[in-house]
């Protein structure tokens, strides 16, 4: 009997510590950004706008060119892949739209994908052509000097442009892996023509609620040239098709020591930024975990945002795209969105006013610190205040890691 009470009073004694404590933090958080001249509920406003798209691709079993190491819990078609979705939504409370590669997400029926979907809670709101993976593309897709296979790959597209119709999904996200080996292989400007050829056929059948995404990539599959590799050349087949074409920025697909922020705040200017796959990487486009190599980069990236009005801010997709061979698709999922909205929250805490007078006077270490303060705040009452309004979890992975869902999928 002793041994239950005083274990009962231990365990109220580390809840009042807990209560307490996070009280204190969170006072110590306003008496912050208070002084930074911010609102706690404009903050709670913009993080609430926040939301992340999860794509379908990263809850299957992801590999390397090498191999692709099974794993048995990764889900493994799209109906699957609806109810991973719906976990990372029922413990981040922010990733309720999903994003779909075709063929790799073809079902019989997408109506009943639908259904499940609504009844989960999930919208799927991109829909990704694949244009990479088929002999015929062996010399590109819509640059191919063959006109049937450009027309094949526009069909391609059109077909998926008609699924997204399904889901009144806004947004066809494009990718090309069209491009040459080696010099002399091909003229890059007939190229050109072909692409935007092919690019205005897709552009017409869109739904005026579509827009389209054109992802650029400076290299892989192919070595000596792409013919989309990077913002300008993106941005100016945009400019060419019209306002509802615009700029997707994967943050893999630059080369080493890019200004990514420098391309984000043009394209913010231009009124152009589509969206972000975002992910970390160490070398090339290595699809890790969003925040787990380089979160200060990301910081830098999500502080451009900050120009921009709420209107303009709901309009771009921030998606993820990532691919692990290592780690467990939902939790890697949570991980990438909690590092991205943490993120996100720190940027909220600049204080801009601050930043604009020293940047107005010169004052470069007073600028830099303006950035170094907020990235070095600790976000945690914030977060864990929206989650509680939210009615979620307040640690969304050691939730889902003790959930029923996980315990079942893992048996
Ligand atoms: C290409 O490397 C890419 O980033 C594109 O977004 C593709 O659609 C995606 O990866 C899926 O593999
Ligand atoms: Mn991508």
């Amino acid at each position: 009997m002793a041994i239950r009470r005083e274990f009962k009073i231990g365990q109220i004694l580390i809840i009042l510590s807990t209560v307490f404590l996070n009280a204190k933090k969170m006072s110590e958080f306003k008496q912050v950004i208070k002084k930074r001249g911010l609102e706690f509920d404009n903050l709670i406003d913009k993080l609430d706008n926040f939301k992340i798209t999860t794509p379908s691709w990263a809850y299957s079993e992801g590999g390397t060119r090498f191999y692709v190491f099974k794993d048995k819990f990764a889900a493994k078609n799209l109906f699957e892949r609806i109810k991973f979705a719906g976990q990372v939504n029922k413990y981040t409370g922010i990733t309720p739209d999903l994003s779909i590669h075709i063929p790799w997400d073809l079902v019989d029926d997408f109506y009943k994908a639908k259904e499940m979907a609504d009844n989960i809670g999930i919208n799927i709101t991109t829909v990704n052509p694949n244009l990479f993976q088929d002999d015929d593309y062996k010399l590109g897709s819509i640059s191919n000097s063959n006109k049937d296979i450009r027309d094949k790959a526009v069909n391609h597209i059109l077909d998926c442009v008609e699924i997204g119709k399904i889901f009144k999904a806004p947004y066809l996200s494009l990718w090309f892996a069209d491009g040459s080996n080696f010099p002399g292989q091909t003229d890059f400007i007939k190229r050109k023509y072909w692409i935007l050829d092919c690019l205005n056929k897709v552009y017409y059948k869109m739904e005026n609620y579509m827009t389209m995404l054109i992802e650029y990539k400076f290299y892989e599959p192919a070595f000596y040239h792409t013919d989309i590799p990077d913002w300008g050349t993106a941005l100016l087949f945009c400019q060419k098709l019209g306002n509802r074409a615009n700029v997707l920025v994967d943050l893999g697909h630059h080369a080493q020591g890019t200004n990514i922020e420098f391309i984000v705040a043009n394209l913010i200017d231009e009124k152009r930024l589509g969206g972000f796959h975002l992910n970390s990487r160490k070398y090339g486009d290595d699809d890790l975990t969003t925040g787990s190599l380089n979160p200060y980069e990301l910081f830098l990236i999500f502080n451009e945002l900050n120009k921009i009005n709420i209107k303009g801010f709901r309009k771009i997709s921030f998606m993820l795209d990532q691919s692990h061979n290592l780690k467990p698709k939902i939790e890697a999922m949570i991980q990438s969105i909690l590092s991205s909205q943490r993120i996100f929250a720190k940027v909220l805490t600049i204080d801009r006013n601050k930043l604009e007078d020293a940047q107005e006077k010169g004052d470069i270490i007073k600028a830099e610190e303006c950035l170094k303060d907020a990235f070095f705040t600790d976000v945690k009452p914030l977060l864990y205040h929206f989650r509680e309004i939210k009615n979620l979890p307040i640690e969304p992975l050691k939730a889902y890691e003790t959930s029923d869902f996980k315990k079942k999928l893992t048996l």
